[in-house]
C-alpha cells in the first residue's frame, strides 16, 4: 500500500492533492490511499462535505511504509517515522526542503499556485481524466491556495485549469470561491477576547508599548467589523497595559483594510495614513501589511 500525505496542520491543497493523487494512482492500477497528518480545517471540511468525499485517514506513523509526499518536502512537516519510510515520490510547489525520493527523478517541483495544478497535469500526462468530485477538489485547492488568483504565487496555468474545471462542472466559480472562503471564517465562534489574541505582536517604542493584532480574512471581513462595540470594549481593557492598541482586519477579496485604534497618538496615526477615525475606526484602501506599513508608521510617531 502506498500512502499519499501532505503536510502537518493540513490546508485544503494538502488534503485535496493527497486525495487526487491517490485516485490517479488507483486509476493506474496501484494500491494507494490518501491520508492526513492532523485535523482538517473548516474550509476543507466544507469542500469534502459539498462534494461527498470522505475525510482521509489519519496517518499516525509512517515508519516502514511507502510514502508519496505532496505539498512540501520537509522532514519537520512530515509524519512521525518519516526517517524510516520509503519516499517514492514528492510533488510540490514550495521551496525545496530536506526530503528527497529514493529515485531523484520522482521529485516534481513547479512554481505554480497549487500542488493540485501539478496533479491535474499529471492526469493529462497519463491520459486519465479525474472523476467529477476529484475535479472539484482540484478546483477548490487552486482557488484556496491562490486566494482566487489574487495571490502573487498565481500562474496562468492555475487560472486556466480552474476555469476549465468550472466549465466542466457548470459551476459559477466566483460564487463557489466566496462560499468556500466564508466557510473558513472562524470568528463567529470566537469571543472578542479570543479575536484580539488572534495574531498579535507587541512592540516596545520609546513612547510606550504597542499591541498590534492583525486578522487576515479572505472573505467576511464586513461581518467582523459589525462586532465593533465588543472589539472596542476589549481593546479598552488592554489600554491599561499598552499606550497604543491597534486591530487591523485585512480584507483580501475586498482589497481593503479596516483599522481600529485606541491611542493617545490617534491623530498622528490618522495624519500618517491620511484617514479620519470615527469612533476609533477607519477604513483604508488596499491590503496593509503590519510589517511593511504599520510598524514603520508607529515607529516614526512613537520613537
Ligand atoms: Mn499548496
Amino acid at each position: 500500500m502506498i500512502y499519499v500525505a501532505g503536510h502537518k496542520s493540513p490546508d485544503t491543497d494538502s488534503i485535496c492533492a493527497a486525495i487526487a493523487y491517490a485516485e490517479l494512482k488507483k486509476k493506474l492500477g496501484q494500491d494507494a490511499v490518501a491520508c492526513r497528518l492532523g485535523d482538517i480545517n473548516s474550509e476543507t471540511k466544507f469542500i469534502l462535505g459539498k462534494w461527498g468525499v470522505a475525510i482521509p485517514e489519519l496517518l499516525e506513523n509512517a515508519s516502514g511504509k511507502q510514502l508519496i509526499i505532496v505539498d512540501h518536502s520537509e522532514t519537520k512537516q512530515g509524519p512521525t517515522g518519516i526517517e524510516n519510510a520509503e519516499i517514492l515520490e514528492i510533488i510540490d510547489h514550495h521551496r525545496i526542503g530536506d526530503l528527497a525520493p529514493t529515485d531523484p527523478s520522482k521529485f516534481i517541483n513547479k512554481k505554480l499556485g497549487a500542488t493540485c495544478t501539478i496533479i491535474y497535469n499529471l492526469y493529462l500526462e497519463n491520459n486519465q481524466e479525474p472523476d467529477k468530485n476529484v475535479k472539484a477538489l482540484i478546483l477548490s485547492a487552486i482557488l484556496s491556495d491562490t486566494w482566487m488568483f489574487k495571490s502573487s504565487t498565481t500562474a496562468n496555468e492555475d487560472r486556466a485549469i480552474a476555469e476549465k474545471i468550472s466549465q466542466d462542472l457548470g459551476l459559477d466559480m466566483e460564487k463557489y470561491a466566496m462560499d468556500m472562503f466564508k466557510s473558513k471564517t472562524d470568528f463567529h465562534e470566537k469571543t472578542a477576547e479570543q479575536i484580539m489574541k488572534n495574531d498579535y505582536k507587541i512592540y516596545e517604542f520609546s513612547k510606550g508599548k504597542s499591541y498590534i493584532n492583525a486578522y487576515e480574512l479572505v472573505a467576511g471581513a464586513d461581518e467582523l467589523v459589525k462586532r465593533k462595540d465588543e472589539i472596542l470594549q476589549e481593546m479598552e481593557k488592554m489600554k491599561t497595559e499598552y499606550t497604543t492598541v491597534m486591530f487591523v482586519i485585512v480584507d483580501i477579496m475586498g482589497e481593503k483594510t479596516h483599522m481600529f485604534v485606541l491611542s493617545e497618538f490617534e491623530n498622528q496615526i490618522a495624519q500618517e495614513y491620511k484617514i479620519e477615525f470615527k469612533d476609533h475606526y477607519s477604513e483604508l484602501k488596499g491590503l496593509v501589511s503590519r510589517k511593511k506599513q504599520i510598524v514603520p508608521v508607529l515607529e516614526k510617531i512613537m520613537n
